[in-house]
């Protein structure tokens, strides 16, 4: 038996399976889904050399969040936007590395614009914590060169979104509005094969995943159901337990896998959130609401926001349906 057949399919096998279901499709998701995947191989393969030729720790610059740089942060970024400029299947691209949008010249120009985190919790890369790439597409919504208003949409109209997680293995995840699949990178053969299909959240909260030293800025109505998840555990049952990373497709990805509850509420006075709404959170949102899950800021649908700024910030409440629906109710009583 061949090994493919042993290991199940590949991400480009994955794609073109799905491609066949959509008659008029011209091949070009397909092909942007799979080059996707190479530029994660190319990541990846600089992330796990990063210990050895000293590429972590800082550049000394920064980037337009004002934070300090990691040199995989820029590998990562100048390796995504090369790898999607020459797709063919991009017209334009926003990254959390990027103050501005990155058109594509008109000759490798496509129907698609993307939104995208190079490598997301870089700040650990020195402790040699796992990281990721996340990412959103979007079809253009005009002929006329792309500008930055073309990615100021709700995450509702995203066709796909996805990360890559370079973690104890390679893993890429994402959804096409239909499923959620995850495909592992084999090192030996160089390619992602699928190794779980249709992913669902578990509906049944096992893990709460938060920074608690954020305790004093949270608004009120956290700590209320913060406790009374914790009320299930008994002398007799550990039924509740608390995981967090501080790498958010890390975590992100053991909630999705297990069952668990990523809590980044805003700060209780400026309601400034945290984390970018465009290529943090709507991808991720999109990804939990098609594995039966649901993402919110606390009063509204993270996909039904309309971002203002392409950097813009958002709380995040995002894992099984039934507790972001608490959480919510626990805001609105606001005790
Ligand atoms: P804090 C990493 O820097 C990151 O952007 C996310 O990956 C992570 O979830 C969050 O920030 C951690 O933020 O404030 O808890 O350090």
């Amino acid at each position: 038996m061949s090994l493919a057949a042993d290991f199940g399919i590949t991400l480009t096998q994955h794609v073109l399976r799905n491609q066949h279901q959509h008659p008029d499709a011209r091949g070009h998701f397909s092909q942007l889904i799979t080059q996707i995947g190479v530029a994660g191989k190319l990541i990846a393969a600089q992330v796990r050399r990063a210990g050895i030729i000293e590429l972590w720790g800082t550049t000394g610059t920064t980037n337009v969040q004002g934070e300090t740089v990691q040199k995989l942060d820029r590998i990562a970024n100048d390796t995504f936007i090369e790898v999607l400029k020459r797709s063919g299947c991009v017209a334009a691209m926003a990254s959390e590395e990027e103050t501005k949008i990155i058109p594509v010249p008109k000759e490798m120009s496509g129907d698609y614009v993307v939104a995208f985190d190079p490598l997301d919790g870089s700040s650990n890369i020195d402790a040699n914590v796992s990281i990721g790439t996340i990412f959103a597409i979007y079809k253009r919504n005009n002929p006329r060169d792309v500008v930055d208003r073309d990615f100021l949409r709700p995450g509702s109209e995203q066709v796909a979104a996805g990360y890559i997680i370079y973690g104890s293995s390679t893993a890429l995840v994402y959804t096409d509005g239909v499923s959620v699949d995850c495909f592992t990178l084999d090192p030996s053969s160089g390619e992602f094969f699928l190794t779980r299909e249709d992913v669902k959240i578990p509906e049944r909260l096992k893990v709460l995943s938060l920074n608690e030293c954020n305790e004093p800025y949270w608004p009120a109505g956290i700590q209320g159901y913060l406790r009374s998840v914790k009320a299930q555990n008994t002398e007799e049952k550990r039924v509740i337990s608390s995981r967090h990373i501080g790498s958010l497709v890390s975590d992100f990805h053991r909630n999705l896998v297990k069952g668990g509850l990523f809590l980044y509420p805003p700060h209780k006075t400026t309601g400034r959130g945290k984390l970018r709404l465009l290529y943090e959170c709507n991808p991720l949102a999109f990804i939990a609401e098609i594995a039966g899950g649901a993402a919110s800021n606390g009063k509204q649908r993270i996909l039904d926001l309309l971002p203002t700024d392409l950097h813009e910030r958002t709380g995040l409440y995002i894992g099984p349906k039934a507790e972001v629906a608490a959480v919510e109710a626990w805001l609105a009583k606001g005790e």
